[in-house]
Order: structure tokens, then C-alpha cells, then sequence
């Protein structure tokens, strides 16, 4: 591993000379005989206002044509509902991964099997249009990211999706029935046991109904523990279960690794219950939910939790095993630890020991000590109960120190040298700090509004260093104008020196991204074609409607429609004239006959909001009623191909 990078920081190494090198002969092809090619590199740098730090960031970052990254960072896309992939350090957008959010370009939510993704997480009879994905998480093996797949959660409609990463293609969303949004999820066990899902707003379990009076009794929150099926790639709801939290904002959640694997640990905020009521003359939520100097974080023991769901002590919620509080405090499987004011982000460090707690309205880092409160836990050393009777162990017992960092600390992540990286939203900041000492190193700016903050593979148990993404919530002034709607800004920071060094922005156009994971890219191992011809891309098997051949392209009248099975192959929709009547239901099974590198065809019929994408070798389904008579023509959307114009047919519906 070490050999690997002093091989590629020697190929770095040689980047950067052969990047000067060419520079310098660029310049000297138009400048004057004898001006060397330092001297023009100056005159470049005064022309365009570069300092020495402005072009040493270029030389870290710029990748010529051809040139691939080191790592993907995979970052949600907020509430445009989507997933963002990223090359670092050169920061080039790679894909929109569509998820909860149709996706034209990709035709998700447009054929049968992607709609029928985003209907399995709609509630019953109401179709879902958008997400609010927050929290990305890689599937892990021994804790560190195995490039599989990754998991999201939409904070909106309290659903996870699975994204299967040979195709970048989002396979499943699920949505529990249980809660009625999430916000501490997604958090994935060290072997991808469970994807982990934790309300945050409470309300009452199983999405019924009771007043805002009741809050304190019929509220409630609940972490749901998903199981994974590897194999098959799916979330088994059947095999899922859930823990159920008191009426306090559940925030995020992490689980622990090494040490302290089988555990997870969740923040809260408003342990005060607050319900708002502005019109009713009470406190805003923002300052209710602000009076206790400590709120609460939740420990718990999934590993023993598992046990006590296998031995059926448990009540079944909207079809969800689900243990209830008084069940978790008699197996000893939950307890509190209070935590400074309003707490947001926990993160276990690549020790499995450290947990690191900031609170948004406290200027430390507080750092607990795993062993520390697994021995409190067995030797019932409690400083009380909350109002649910939920153990609550001592504080100043329960942490190994804190470090004082500055205003508003949200999220840490760790580096490969025992160095952690808060972000300081409130003095916009990225504070970076020795977890072995507890000492503030170094703090440098970012622009602006930082939330959370990605390191290289840093919440992994071997964390990478080298780069940092600061994902600031604002730009103001970093970029052109574009109207009050601004983008973000990702900015890209140099980790692997003492200081920390911001090399690149990035503005963000799509949604907020709010947390983000990154990723070596010898990991991500893609397909590059759906093979052989006529797999199902959802079900990564053949698919029963496939064609795989020209030959037997066909149109067949059946009891249920019309059945155009179609085959694209450069230049030609066969069949290329399609005849129905109106009324008819029109089923189009269209397969790619491709197997070339980035052969797709697209495919719509025009006026029929039809709209595919076929990649080589993947086969998409979709149906619809012809219920205008006319004539439509269809075509390739993809350019193809010299004749890709020509890639086209007609649709004839006609009248009764
Ligand atoms: S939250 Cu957005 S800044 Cu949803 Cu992870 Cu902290
Ligand atoms: Cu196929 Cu254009």
C-alpha cells in the first residue's frame, strides 16, 4: 500500500514537471528567441493575476485530457434528489446518479422497472416526484469501503435507496411505513449487515394519527436496522427490525467499528419535546428546542438487539418487528449520555474507540470513550433515567476530553496520520486537530457556511488523507452571477501537509449536497456494457422480453395490446413503422443489440411523454395507451452515428 503511493507521488511528481514542461513549451512557441519559459510563465501569472499558491493548486489539480482521478466522490444531491459523482482532484462531474427523482437523460422513471423503483417507495395511490437525499454511505467489508454499492437516504419520505455500483444504477427504494421522515441515515454496520435509518421528526409510529397534545405519550422515534442482502443486492424488509426512540429529534447516527462494533450511537436534539406553536403564543421550535444545556446521545447494542427480535420479544408496526423502549431498557441494550447543546454530527474514529460529538450551539469537540461507557453500561453506573426510563450515564465518565474548536462545529472525519477535520459552520472553517492530544493544529477558511466535510474515505476504519472536500452551503461571491438561486460551493482542500491548503471550487448546480463520501477509484469496478445482449438492467439478469436478435424483431397482438418487440443497432429502429388503433394499450419491448464502448441509443416517440435510454445491451419496457389517433414519430435521442438522424419510424394511432 505505502509502495503504491510513494509510486504514485512519484508519478504525481512527474505530472507536474511534464505539466510545466509543456507549459514552458506552449509559451515559447509564440514567444520571442531567447525569453525563456519561466519568464513567460510569469508574464502568464501577471496576465491572469495568479499568485505562486494559485499555479503550484493548478499543478495539483489540473488533469489533462485522457488523464483519469485517484478518487470518486459520491455526494447526495439534496433535495434535487439525485446522487452527484465526482472526480478528485480534478472535481469534473462524472454523473448524475438518478434515484428518487425521475431523470430524463438516463430514462429513470421512465420505463417500466425504474418507475416501478420509485413507486415501491411511494406511499399507497401517491406517486412520489422528488427526494431530499442527505447522507451517502459505500457498503463496507471490515469496516472499510468494498465499492459495491452505495446507500442514500431521502430525508423527505423517510426512504433509503440501493445503488449498485457495476452500473451506477439505482436498483431499490424502500420506504418502512414506520417513520415519517429520516434524518440518521444512511449508516452502513462494518460488513454491511444493516443499512441504518433513524427518524428524526417524531410522530407516531406506523404513520397513524394523534393531536400534538398527546406528543409527549403517542410520539415517537425509531431507528430502523435494514438488512442487506448482498447476493442479491436488496434490502429484505422481512428480515429488518427497529428500535423504538423517545419523542426527542433524532440526528445523526454512526456505527461503530472495531471496538465497538455491534454498536450504534445516535445524537438528539430537543430533549426538551418542544412542538413549536407560534400561532398558539409558544416559543419557536429553534429556540424551544435550545433551553437544555445537554441533550442526549442514544447507545445502542444492535448485536444484542438482534438477539432479543430473534427470540420474538418484539411488536410488529406497519409489517416491522419493532422493540419497544421498555423491552430495550429491560435488556439493557439503550442508554443516554448527554451531550453539550444541540449536538449534530457523531463520528467514530478509525480507532473504534473515540466518539466524536460536536454541538452546533457548544465551541468544543467532546470525545467519548467507548470502553468508558461499555463499562458503565455493564456495571449499571447511571446518573438517572429520562422521563421513558432510559438509563442515563454520567457525563464526565463517559469522555476521555474535549477540544475547543470554534463556533458551530458540525461533522469530523479522519485522515490517515491520527488527524481529525471538523467543520465550523458559524466562522465558516475547517479546524483540523490531533484526536491522540486533543489540540487544535491548524484552522483555515472556507467559502461559505461549511456543513458537512468529506476526507478520503475518512469515517472508513483505514481512512486515505490527501484530500478534503469542504461542501460549503454558500458561495456568495465565488462565482459569475446566475440570479438569487446560487449554486454550492465544493472546495477542494490539500490535507497532506501540516497546514491545510484550499486548491479548487467547485459550484454545485443541483440541489444541496449535504454529506458526501469519497472513494480510492482502483475500487469502483464498472461494467462497461449490459452483457450478453438483452439483460434487464434492474435485475442484472436476461430479460424474458428481450430480443436479441434482428430477426426477431416483431409486432404481436395480444389480449393485453400491442407488443412491439424492437431492436436498436446503429442506425435502425426495427420495426421502424408501427400501426395501432386508437385506444389501444401499446407495450414496446426495446432491446440494444450494441456490445460497442458508449454505443447508446436513446428512444421516444414524440407527443407520448415516452422517453428510454438503451445502453449496449440492455433491454427497457414501457407502456402507455395510445389514446390519441394521429401520426408520431419516434426517433434515436442518442447521436449515434453519422446516420443517427436517420434513426427513426412512425407511430400511426389511428382513429376509431
Ligand atoms: S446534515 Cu446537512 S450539514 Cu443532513 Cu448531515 Cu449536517
Ligand atoms: Cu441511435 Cu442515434
Amino acid at each position: 500500500m505505502k509502495r503504491l503511493r510513494l509510486l504514485r507521488r512519484a508519478a504525481f511528481m512527474f505530472l507536474v514537471l511534464a505539466v510545466g514542461l509543456a507549459a514552458l513549451a506552449s509559451c515559447n512557441k509564440g514567444g520571442k528567441a531567447g525569453v525563456t519559459g519561466s519568464a513567460d510563465i510569469k508574464a502568464l501569472m501577471v496576465a491572469r493575476g495568479l499568485t505562486e499558491d494559485d499555479v503550484t493548486a493548478a499543478l495539483k489539480t489540473y488533469t489533462p485530457t485522457g488523464k483519469k482521478d485517484e478518487f470518486y466522490l459520491f455526494a447526495s444531491g439534496g433535495h434535487g434528489g439525485n446522487m452527484i459523482v465526482i472526480g478528485v482532484p480534478s472535481m469534473r462531474i462524472l454523473k448524475y446518479i438518478a434515484v428518487f427523482t425521475p431523470e430524463p437523460w438516463q430514462g429513470y422513471g421512465f420505463d417500466q422497472e425504474t418507475r416501478d423503483i420509485i413507486d415501491a417507495g411511494s406511499p399507497p395511490g401517491h406517486p412520489l416526484g422528488w427526494g431530499d437525499m442527505h447522507h451517502p454511505a459505500f457498503s463496507e467489508t471490515n469496516a472499510d469501503y468494498d465499492g459495491q454499492f452505495i446507500f442514500a437516504n431521502d430525508k423527505a419520505n423517510a426512504r433509503l435507496a440501493v445503488i449498485d455500483l457495476r452500473d451506477f444504477a439505482c436498483k431499490q427504494i424502500v420506504q418502512s411505513g414506520l417513520i415519517q421522515n429520516d434524518h440518521g441515515g444512511t449508516f452502513v454496520t462494518p460488513n454491511t449487515e444493516y443499512v441504518i435509518e433513524t427518524s428524526q421528526m417524531a410522530a407516531p409510529l406506523g404513520g397513524t394519527y394523534a393531536p400534538l397534545s398527546e406528543y409527549n405519550e403517542k410520539y415517537r422515534g425509531a431507528q430502523i436496522y435494514w438488512k442487506f442482502d448482498r447476493v442479491k443486492g436488496r434490502l429484505i424488509k422481512e428480515e429488518s427490525w427497529a428500535i423504538e426512540l423517545p419523542p426527542y429529534m433524532q440526528d445523526l447516527a454512526d456505527a461503530g467499528k472495531g471496538a465497538s462494533d455491534g454498536w450504534s450511537f445516535c445524537n438528539s436534539v430537543n430533549t426538551e419535546r418542544a412542538i413549536g406553536d407560534l400561532q398558539g403564543g409558544k416559543p419557536a421550535l429553534e429556540s424551544g428546542a435550545s433551553q437544555n444545556d445537554m441533550d442526549f446521545m442514544h447507545v445502542i447494542n444492535w448485536r444484542k438487539a438482534e438477539q432479543v427480535v430473534a427470540a420474538g420479544k418484539t411488536k410488529t408496526i406497519a409489517g416491522l418487528r419493532v422493540i419497544s423502549i421498555e423491552t430495550a431498557v429491560a435488556e439493557g441494550i439503550l442508554a443516554l449520555v448527554p451531550e453539550p447543546k444541540s449536538p449534530h454530527g457523531v463520528d467514530i474514529a478509525p480507532n473504534g474507540t473515540d466518539i466524536v460529538v460536536s454541538g452546533k450551539l457548544d465551541t468544543h469537540a467532546t470525545v467519548y470513550d467507548f470502553n468508558k461507557i461499555k463499562s458503565l453500561m455493564e456495571s449499571k453506573t447511571y446518573a438517572g433515567t429520562d422521563p421513558y426510563g432510559i438509563p442515563i450515564l454520567p457525563f464526565r465518565d463517559a469522555i476521555r476530553g474535549q477540544v475547543e474548536l470554534g463556533l458551530g462545529p458540525l461533522h469530523t472525519q479522519f485522515d490517515d496520520k491520527g488527524f481529525c477535520y471538523t467543520s465550523i459552520f458559524l466562522e465558516s472553517k475547517v479546524a483540523k486537530w490531533s484526536l491522540a492530544d486533543l489540540t487544535l493544529l491548524d484552522k483555515t477558511s472556507v467559502h461559505y457556511n461549511i456543513g458537512h466535510l468529506s476526507a478520503a474515505e475518512g469515517d472508513a476504519l483505514h481512512p486515505k488523507g490527501q484530500y478534503l472536500i469542504a461542501m460549503n452551503k454558500w458561495a456568495i461571491d465565488r462565482f459569475n452571477g446566475v440570479g438569487p438561486l446560487l449554486p454550492q460551493n465544493f472546495q477542494l482542500l490539500d490535507i497532506s501537509g501540516d497546514k491545510m491548503k484550499v486548491l479548487y471550487d467547485m459550484p454545485l448546480p443541483l440541489g444541496e449536497p449535504h454529506y458526501a463520501q469519497m472513494i480510492s477509484a482502483d475500487k469502483i469496478k464498472t461494467i462497461e456494457m449490459y452483457s450478453p445482449v438483452g439483460m434487464n438492467p434492474v435485475t442484472m439478469q436476461p430479460d424474458p422480453n428481450a430480443t436479441t436478435t434482428e430477426e426477431k424483431a416483431r409486432i404481436e397482438r395480444k389480449a393485453d395490446g400491442v407488443h412491439v418487440y424492437m431492436t436498436l443497432v446503429r442506425s435502425h429502429l426495427n420495426p421502424d413503422i408501427i400501426e395501432v388503433k386508437k385506444g389501444d394499450r401499446v407495450h414496446i419491448h426495446a432491446t440494444s443489440l450494441e456490445q460497442a464502448l458508449d454505443a447508446t441509443h436513446g428512444f421516444c416517440i414524440d407527443m407520448y411523454n415516452v422517453n428510454l435510454s438503451i445502453e449496449p445491451g440492455k433491454v427497457c419496457n414501457v407502456s402507455f395507451t395510445a389514446d390519441r389517433a394521429g401520426v408520431f414519430p419516434y426517433y434515436c435521442t442518442e447521436f449515434c452515428s453519422a446516420l443517427h438522424l436517420e434513426m427513426a419510424g412512425y407511430l400511426l394511432v389511428k382513429p376509431d
